[in-house]
């Protein structure tokens, strides 16, 4: 018998092993199969959260919890599939905020750039370095890393809105960094409208030559995205998986518009059954207008508006508009981290 499979041997295994795991050991053939797995194995799992569920719980959460305990009143979207972790996916967080009139949720800034969706209410305002931006209903804005940033409500009904923020990731990496302003909110030094002026008009200014990791424009309105797909949709069926795919960018470079996370604005027509594929990276869907279906992994997921759906790395979806009207997701991935480590990887299946 060969001297590895003998009782003698067995028993200087037990030993082995035990001296192993007091040295701060381990034996790679025991995880190898479960860590080099043949395809991507993601934690977070495919989930929805429906906005007729999550919107009295979001005014519940305003009438009982105050600004000043809160710093942010936000919901947070948590997966299912990570129990211990603030987040959606394992590198992306996401929640939906709500602001009351009067109310001043206080300038701050940290390491994990934030995005936001406005779901609804109209005339609150973010402000981000020196400047505010209005916000309505559908616009995307944009907190970069370590950008001062503060909200308020000079409006009369309450604002609501998705934020999206690679905090998982940041966390992962260990380069969380978090200060507080020395006052509620900081000074404005530029006018509203300010960086859409600058960066949003197809020019930028001559006299300036940076080139950030981020978009300089803070707010990209809704009614101007939407027009701008209706146009497109006009003539273009786009993309065989995503239909008319719009990505935000960072007009300076053409790229991400943050350096973490993509995002997007995607239109679907009535009657349109897309194709499926997967990916790496994982995607948030936030519905928009009108009304579809997700299906992840032979799944359904319908979805309405305000309805926030998860979809995993790798998972085979497919989008289905089951309205009569055009189906509007906005999307926000962390497709930029996938893709600065050259990891994307994409498959269709054929039919
Ligand atoms: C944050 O700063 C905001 O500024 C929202 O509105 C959500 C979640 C985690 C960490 C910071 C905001 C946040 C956040």
């Amino acid at each position: 018998m060969a001297e590895h499979a003998s009782a003698e041997s067995s028993a200087q295994r037990r030993i082995f092993y035990e001296s192993l795991v007091q040295q701060q050991l381990g034996p790679l053939w025991e995880i190898y199969a479960n860590t080099l797995t043949s395809t991507p194995t993601p934690r977070d799992v495919a989930y929805r959260w429906q906005w007729k569920d999550l919107r009295p719980l979001l005014y519940e959460a305003a009438r009982l919890v105050g600004p000043e305990e809160a710093e942010r009143r936000v919901l947070m979207l948590l997966n299912p599939g990570l129990p211990a972790l603030s987040a959606i996916t394992q590198t992306l967080y996401a929640g939906m905020q709500i602001i009351l009139p009067g109310e001043v949720a206080r300038s701050h800034r940290h390491s994990p750039n934030a995005l936001r969706f406005v779901v609804e209410g109209t005339g609150a305002f973010t402000a981000v370095n020196g400047e505010r931006t209005i916000m309505h209903p559908g616009d995307f804005v944009t907190t970069p890393t370590w950008v001062w940033h503060d909200h308020g409500n000079e409006a009369d009904s309450p604002v609501v809105w998705l934020d999206g923020l690679d905090m998982p990731f940041v966390t992962a990496v260990s380069a969380m960094f978090y200060q507080k302003y020395s006052e509620p909110q900081q000074p404005l030094t530029r006018p509203v409208g300010d960086s859409l002026a600058r960066y949003g008009r197809g020019f930028r200014p001559a006299f300036e030559s940076k080139e950030p990791s981020y978009s300089p424009i803070i707010s990209y309105p809704y009614a101007a995205a939407r027009s701008a797909l209706e146009t497109i949709a006009d003539t273009e069926t786009g993309s065989p998986y995503d239909g008319v795919l719009m990505q935000y960018l960072n007009p300076l470079t053409g790229g991400s518009v943050l350096p973490t996370m993509d995002a997007f604005l995607q239109w679907i027509s009535p009657g349109r059954v897309l194709k499926a594929h997967r990916h790496t990276g994982a995607t948030i869907y936030l519905g928009v207008q009108g009304h579809g279906v997700i299906e992840i992994d032979g799944q359904p997921y319908p979805w309405e508006p305000h309805d926030v759906i998860v979809v995993p790395s790798w998972s085979l979806h497919r989008h289905q508009n089951t309205g009569q009207e055009p189906a509007i997701l906005f999307s926000f991935s962390d497709l930029p981290i996938i893709k600065a480590f050259s990891l994307y990887r994409e498959e269709s299946i054929s039919e």
